[in-house]
């Protein structure tokens, strides 16, 4: 698709603009991260409020931090399972359903470094998980993975039935390899998008935050959604600041009317 960045002409015409070429793509690929579940309440990583009892998300995911304090770490996960309890979908995570939906989802990918579960909650259905989940615990020794809803409450260092190990959450920590099967996919998603979106994401963890310079070196208009600009910025053809829970239904209702 041929796409000539403009200089931007206000919030509203720039959606309306972004809305148009959304409409006419043939494929949609989605980046998202921490900041569309900030609206259902859910705490971003990094900026203000990103510490967790005075600890960088650096220091309590990795297999060190692991290996060294597991209670710790198992506490982290296990607030995080308990609060999802309460939350629920934003007005952003069910426009990104509903544009799969209106596009169908062989059109479509929604590639998010989230662990909430919070996409798939309100109704999307091509979603690749990069960062893994929440809802899933892996036995730390012999690697079986079982889904864990996080209605069902883990002791407070849990171990495998099978072989007594300990159990872990399903989550890519820092240093460890991202599922391959789901990395592959969603670079060629990215490679593959006419459309890129970015959304609620700083854009600076590795290699997730690869995807952007893929999708637009393949070609992709890029539309951030964020309160600021990132480190996603510099590839941005649209950049829509403001909350991703009022900017994205605005981007798609755009898509509804328009045909
Ligand atoms: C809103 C909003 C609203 C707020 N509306 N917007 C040096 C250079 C380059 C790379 C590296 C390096 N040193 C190390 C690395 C690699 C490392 C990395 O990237 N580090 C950087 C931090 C420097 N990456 C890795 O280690 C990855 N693995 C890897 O590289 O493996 C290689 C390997 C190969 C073979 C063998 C072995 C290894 C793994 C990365 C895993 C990241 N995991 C985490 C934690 C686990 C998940 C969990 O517990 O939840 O995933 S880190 C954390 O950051 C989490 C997130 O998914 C991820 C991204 O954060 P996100 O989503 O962008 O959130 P924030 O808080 O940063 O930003 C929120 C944004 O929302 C902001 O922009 C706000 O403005 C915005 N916002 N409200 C719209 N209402
Ligand atoms: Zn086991």
């Amino acid at each position: 698709m041929q796409y000539q960045a403009e200089q931007s002409r206000g919030l509203a015409a720039d959606i309306e603009q972004a809305a148009q070429v959304l409409r006419d793509a043939d494929y949609v690929a989605v980046l998202t991260g921490a900041g569309v579940s900030a609206e259902s309440g859910i705490a971003t990583f990094r900026g203000a409020g990103g510490l967790w009892e005075g600890h960088r998300i650096e220091e309590v995911a990795t297999p060190h931090a692991f290996q060294r304090d597991p209670t710790l770490v198992w506490r982290f996960y296990n607030q995080r399972r308990t609060k999802l309890c309460a939350v629920k979908p934003n007005p952003g995570h069910h426009a990104l359903a509903q544009l799969e939906e209106q596009r169908g989802s062989e059109r479509f990918a929604l590639i998010t470094q989230n662990v909430d579960g919070l996409h798939r909650a309100a109704g999307s259905r091509h979603v690749l998980e990069l960062h893994g989940s929440l809802a899933r615990i892996r036995c730390s020794g012999c690697g079986q993975v079982d889904e864990r809803p996080p209605e069902d409450p883990l002791p407070d260092l849990p171990t495998c039935d099978e072989c007594r190990a300990l159990l872990r959450p399903d989550i890519v920590w820092f240093e460890e390899p991202l599922p391959e099967d789901v990395w592959t996919e969603a670079a060629e998603c990215a490679a593959r998008s006419d459309v890129f979106l970015v959304a609620g994401t700083s854009a600076v963890v590795y290699p997730a935050a690869r995807l952007v310079p893929i999708a637009k070196s393949a070609g992709a208009v890029i539309v951030e959604i964020n309160l600021t600009a990132t480190e996603a910025s510099q590839w941005v053809d649209f950049g829509l600041y403001g909350p991703s829970g009022q900017i994205l239904p605005r981007l798609t209702r755009w898509r509804a009317a328009g045909r």
